[in-house]
């Protein structure tokens, strides 16, 4: 594979993580994990992509993250050595981060594709709370001596509050994702608020080195404090993706006036000093903590994809499910249409086809006199029969329209995954959606499709009920032959069955009259038993094209929009699929490409630009 494979690689899994994060950001309880799959694409994105390239470790990266208003931009302040960051006593003030360049850094940084993301750089300075998908960068002015962190950029984050899927949470991860460093800033009445500490064992879990920095303490409260802090948070710290619990060391900048905060480099030296000796601890040379950043980075995506995908396939199973429940109210539907139209629909249609054929195997030309003739030989016969069956036969039951029947069957269909989505409403984020779709009229909705659906269907139905029915009668007018050779077969089984009475009753009498009357009424009504067969394989042939209709233009096209209908608003089933097979995939791969920067060169200062 070429660098330029890798690079693909590396963004399809950045692609696919964040896919799946869009996907969790639209469902209102998943957005701690929407945040989780951001921290996720921000690793694949902005640490395993880079170290895939072969890119240096310097500089390296410091996040300062933490609630809001816990002085974040404070420590920033003392990191950097001088006021560069703007400490705002409005809480939730910073809404998009800032990058601090040490003054001796080179101007090409970064120097690599998809740098976090989405963000866009801005090219000029903006006010901290500017809400949008963008950073800045701004240098820190030269410090007076050596800089000890002249090596490291120092990233101001927004707050720490909430995982409530805001812009902002987002962009937060994506700068956590790069980080080697992390400071994790607590004030001392916020620092065990809930969402912070989740958010520092996440930064734990992802293998990133944390400084804890516990602010605006009064400086004789400061060791009981850290001592509840570090049974309180520390203790409970999850193990990181290694399996081991690594230590987080606590420095304390106490509430200090503010001219000190104004003067980290000089009257706040004493606590700046403390700070940047633990974070130099954790790095030791650049090579070594990027190397660490890397491997945890990759370690983490190994070991948390299983989870981070987990949603994708609880969403996969509850989308089946839910097919397999629309599917199961179709058949429903197609068995209540045979049932209650076409078993008791008959098609009168075909009556009059039966008449027509009929009417056809009769002679014309000079032959009809003998039809006229023989049919006159069956007069007593019919008007007999005739008689008996209207006797006999009872008022038909008016069967219900066709149309009424889908409607109540439709109706029953949707009623039952109502029902059945409700139900299952406190079970899955996508059993909520549907309810609330039903709410928001999924219903009428499902309706209205049907309704226009049946209108193209009536068409083209009453085409082929004829079609269906006129297939014996054209079949025959088309076929002079066949019709003409039909009709001399009936004459000539009228005109045997004649003969054969005549030769067994010979000499004629009254009785023979009598019995040659009822032989030619029977060879008629074979006839039109035989006749009536044919025509009824036809009702049936149309029964059962009937259904096949039904299926396929309407339950079918209805069933498939509501079985798609919890991913027609941006989310595919075939991507959740892709997203599942792809990621653990891609995750492999890119571990095995990863190259670690060269160990330990001597550390020497970046020359001045
Ligand atoms: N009195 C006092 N105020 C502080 C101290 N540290 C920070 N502050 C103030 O607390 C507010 C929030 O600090 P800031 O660094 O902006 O927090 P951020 O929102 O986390 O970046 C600002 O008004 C700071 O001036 C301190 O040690 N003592
Ligand atoms: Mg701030």
């Amino acid at each position: 594979m070429d660098p330029h494979d890798h690079r693909a690689k590396v963004r399809q899994l950045a692609d696919d993580l964040g896919w799946l994060e869009d996907h969790c950001r639209r469902q209102p309880e998943l957005a701690v994990h929407a945040a989780h799959l951001r921290l996720a694409t921000a690793l694949a994105r902005n640490v395993v992509g880079p170290a895939v390239e072969g890119q240096p470790a310097r500089p390296l990266l410091v996040a300062v993250v933490g609630g809001a208003g816990s002085g974040k931009s404070t420590v920033v302040n003392f990191l950097a050595g001088s006021a560069v960051a703007e400490a705002n006593p409005q809480a939730g003030y910073t809404r998009h981060p800032t990058a601090y360049l040490p003054a001796a850094l080179g101007v090409q940084w970064p120097s690599y594709l998809g740098f976090l993301g989405p963000l866009q750089r801005l090219s000029q300075p903006q006010p901290g709370n500017l809400d949008e998908d963008v950073y800045q960068v701004r240098r820190a002015p030269p410090a007076a001596g050596a800089d000890p962190l002249a090596d490291f950029v120092v990233w101001d984050c927004p707050d720490m509050t909430t995982w409530a899927s805001t812009g902002y949470v987002a962009r937060l991860m994506e700068v956590v994702g790069l980080a080697d460093a992390v400071v994790y800033v607590a004030s001392d009445e916020r620092y065990n608020d809930e969402a912070p500490t989740q958010f520092l064992h996440l930064l734990v879990k992802a293998g990133k080195a944390v400084v804890v920095c516990l602010t605006k303490v009064k400086e004789e409260d400061a060791p009981a404090l850290t001592e509840h802090l570090r049974r309180e948070v520390l203790g409970r710290l999850p193990a990181a993706a290694g399996g081991s619990i690594p230590p987080v060391p606590v420095v304390v900048i106490p509430n200090v006036p503010a001219e000190v905060r104004a003067d980290p480099a000089g009257l706040g030296a004493k606590y700046r000093v403390q700070l940047v000796n633990q974070l130099l601890a954790l790095c030791p040379t650049p090579e070594a903590a990027r190397a660490r950043t890397v491997q945890n980075a990759v370690g983490y995506l190994q070991t948390a994809a299983e989870g981070l995908l987990d949603v994708a396939r609880r969403d996969l199973t509850e989308l089946d499910a839910w097919k397999n429940l629309v599917h199961a109210g179709r058949a429903g539907f197609e068995d209540r249409y045979r049932r209650e139209f076409l078993a008791g629909e008959s098609f009168r249609r075909f009556d009059r086809t039966r008449e027509q054929v009929l009417a056809m195997l009769e002679f014309s030309g000079p032959g009809r006199f003998l039809s006229a003739f023989l049919a006159l030989l069956r007069a007593p016969y019919r008007y007999a029969r005739d008689f008996l069956v209207r006797m006999l036969s009872r008022p038909e039951m008016p069967s219900l329209s066709e149309h009424t029947v889908c409607t109540a069957a439709l109706a029953a269909w949707l009623d039952g995954l109502q029902a059945e989505a409700l139900r299952r409403a406190g079970t899955h984020p996508l059993w909520k959606q549907i309810t609330h779709g039903f709410d928001a009229g999924l219903k009428h909705q499902g309706q209205d499709r049907f309704q226009q659906q049946f209108r193209t269907f009536e068409l083209k139905e009453t085409d082929e009920l004829d079609e269906y029915a006129k297939a014996v009668p054209e079949r025959l007018a088309n076929s002079p032959a066949l019709l003409n050779t039909l009709r001399l077969g009936v004459v000539a089984f009228d005109l045997a069955a004649a003969a054969f009475v005549l030769w067994l009753t010979w000499p004629p009498s009254v009785y023979q009259l009598l019995l040659i009357l009822l032989a030619v009424s029977l060879t008629r009504q074979l006839v039109e038993l035989l006749v009536r067969q044919v025509v009824d394989a036809g009702r049936n042939r149309l029964r059962n094209h009937r259904e096949a209709l039904v299926r396929e233009h309407l339950s079918g096209p209805l069933a498939a929009w509501l079985a798609d209908w919890p991913t027609s608003a941006g989310s595919s089933l075939e991507r959740l699929q892709l997203v599942l097979r792809r990621v653990p995939d891609a995750i492999r791969e890119l571990a095995g490409l990863v190259k670690f920067p060269a160990p330990a060169a001597p550390p020497q200062q970046a020359p001045a630009p």
